[in-house]
């Protein structure tokens, strides 16, 4: 008989997404029941931009729907409190904080740009749109998109060495920040070890952002032992292509 002590969740979801990955493997590492619908089809997408601000990830709590995957992540935390993801010491807390809104605004814009920005990757993001020429105006569409979200925010505008050199000092700063811990904090991933797993799993995407990430084996130690924590198969990570999944929204290859 189902436990109706249990909260309904229901999680939409995006294969590809780095925010989508990061509050997948929080609602795995909590050990959560729930239920992934396609974000992209019509019906859910339309819920999505009613309900919501029309991005992935969403989580409809008991019919009540949370978006963000920081407000999302917070959620789950007092939901599940036997394995909360905040720190409960307020310093730790805030550096969480700190570390989760790097990964999620500045970590991010450069594995916006290397995916959707460098023609090494263009063919890989076409194959995650339906063929045809319906799935071919929803990439041109999508694309134009991440354009302008990438230019208008400045990483889209720097040159290929910039970029190299910024990323570069970013994976320095997560390697440092690791040194010889399991977790950026303690023994035990937090929020911002989500956050950080699931924007190195997207910047490894792109051909160049695998190619760095292939130089720096602690990351891809770290990245396995928070798939580990998350009772996911410790793959290889930071691999040039992503996973299976498509634009169609199917979670083939989500994890
Ligand atoms: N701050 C948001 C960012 C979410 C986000 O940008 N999601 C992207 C996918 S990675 C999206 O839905 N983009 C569609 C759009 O901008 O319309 C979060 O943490 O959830």
């Amino acid at each position: 008989m189902p436990d109706t002590n249990l909260p309904s969740l229901v999680y939409y979801d995006f294969p590809t997404s780095p925010f989508c990955a990061k509050v997948r493997s929080v609602l795995m590492y909590q050990r959560a029941e729930f239920t992934t619908v396609n974000a992209l089809a019509p019906r859910r997408w339309l819920a999505l931009r009613r309900h919501g601000t029309g991005k992935v990830p969403a989580l409809e709590i008991d019919g009540r729907m949370v978006v963000d995957s920081t407000d999302i992540c917070h959620a789950l935390d007092a939901l599940f409190p036997q394995r909360p993801v905040i720190p409960p010491d307020p310093r730790e807390r805030a550096l969480c904080h700190a570390i989760e809104e790097w990964c999620d605004e500045s970590l991010y814009f450069i594995g916006l740009r290397h995916v959707w920005l460098d023609p090494a990757n263009t063919k890989m993001v076409r194959r995650r749109f339906a063929p045809g020429p319906v799935g071919w105006l929803a990439w041109r569409g999508y694309r134009r998109l991440i354009c302008t979200q990438v230019r208008g925010q400045g990483t889209g505008r720097k040159s290929d060495a910039h970029i190299e050199a910024d990323l570069r000092r970013h994976l320095d700063a997560a390697e440092a920040l690791l040194d010889s811990r399991d977790f950026l904090l303690s023994d035990r991933p937090w929020l911002c070890d989500f956050a950080l797993f699931g924007q190195l799993r997207f910047i490894g995407f792109a051909a160049a952002g695998a190619a760095a990430l292939a130089l720096r084996p602690a990351l891809s130690a770290y990245s396995g032992r928070v798939r580990q924590a998350c009772g996911l198969p410790v793959a290889t990570t930071h691999t040039h292509g992503g996973p299976s999944g498509t634009a169609d929204g199917s979670n083939r290859g989500a994890r």
